[in-house]
């Protein structure tokens, strides 16, 4: 399939200011280019502007956005394109992750979503310590309450099926979203669990079910799933997050089950970043996921001497 790159420069969903230049972060590290030296078609789309003011502020410019990024989204998968949107804070979620359900809506498949991120990302209004909407998106497309007038249609759209989500890379978690991940029965892999089995048991396990399923896999790559020591442009580091090899080794496996259907990279924030580190780990991380490995498979072939 082609892929469409799409700029989310958001950032009203957090308090921390420097996400809107996440997009031209990412672009200045080779986003679309080191997808194209994989033979990829791709086309960069330039970057979304929502239909409302600039100084737009909370839900009503999150609102803006989530329709226009959804309606941009869907539009490509419509028109047979991966969409690869680069951000920007979370909240940009509610758009892509809203697009294509709607897209599957119309083709029948299931929708699945991979979410990569320190944190669950499931508060309503009513549970979020921040008011920081890019600490809701999940809970908001799950169709828990407090989220009036932020999806177009609100009463006839298509909803997330929390048992078709799966959060990975979790080690920060609020009291009030930590009762509604377990009462929704999402699937969690936070890093105790890494730390005991690897990536590669759950991954399997993640995949195999999607795959069964026939499902589209939407996968949603938060910097704060990375380690700060790798990743440090990001508002909210959280130590002890995911190695470069372990990320890395999700994404190939990701790239090998063929079931990727659409990518956010979020909240990337070049301010607080060292030097463009941490977007040129992602646009490594993305390449992997896009089909870049060191050797075709199979590979290990030991001559006996
Ligand atoms: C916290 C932090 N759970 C909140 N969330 C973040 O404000 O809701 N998400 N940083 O990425
Ligand atoms: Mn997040
Ligand atoms: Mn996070
Ligand atoms: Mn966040």
């Amino acid at each position: 399939a082609s892929i469409a790159v799409i700029g989310a420069p958001i950032e009203v969903g957090t308090s921390e200011p420097g996400a809107l230049m996440g997009p031209a972060a990412l672009r200045t590290a080779g986003l679309v280019r080191s997808l194209a030296d994989l033979g990829h078609a791709v086309s960069d789309l330039g970057d979304v502007v929502p239909d409302c003011p600039r100084e737009a502020r909370g839900l009503p410019a999150v609102a803006a956005w989530t329709r226009a990024l959804s309606a941009r989204v869907a539009a490509s998968l419509g028109a047979g394109a991966l969409p690869v949107v680069a951000g920007g804070d979370h909240s940009l979620s509610l758009g892509t992750v809203d697009g294509a359900l709607r897209h599957c809506a119309r083709t029948g498949r299931p929708l699945f979503v991979l979410w990569l991120d320190a944190h669950a990302d499931f508060n309503t209004p009513a549970t979020s310590p921040s008011g920081n909407l890019h600490g809701m998106p999940l809970a908001a497309l799950c169709g828990e309450p407090g989220f009036d007038g932020l999806f177009a249609d609100e009463a006839s759209r298509p909803r997330l099926d929390p048992t078709r989500l799966y959060l990975v890379g979790l080690r920060s978690i609020d009291a009030g979203e930590r009762a509604l991940v377990t009462a929704r029965r999402v699937a969690v892999t936070d890093m105790r669990d890494i730390d005991e089995f690897g990536v590669v048991a759950p991954l399997r396990r993640i995949l195999e079910r999607v795959g069964a399923a026939g499902g589209h896999l939407h996968v949603s790559l938060d910097v704060d799933f990375l380690d700060p020591g790798i990743a440090p442009g990001v508002g909210t580091t959280v130590p002890g997050g995911a190695t470069f090899r372990e990320a890395h080794l999700i994404m190939e496996m990701l790239h090998d089950s063929g079931l990727v259907g659409s990518l956010d990279v979020v909240e990337l924030n070049p301010f607080l970043d060292e030097r463009g580190r941490s977007a040129r780990v992602l646009v490594e991380l993305v390449a992997s996921l896009f089909g870049r490995r060191i050797l075709d498979r199979p590979t290990p072939v030991i001559e006996a001497v």
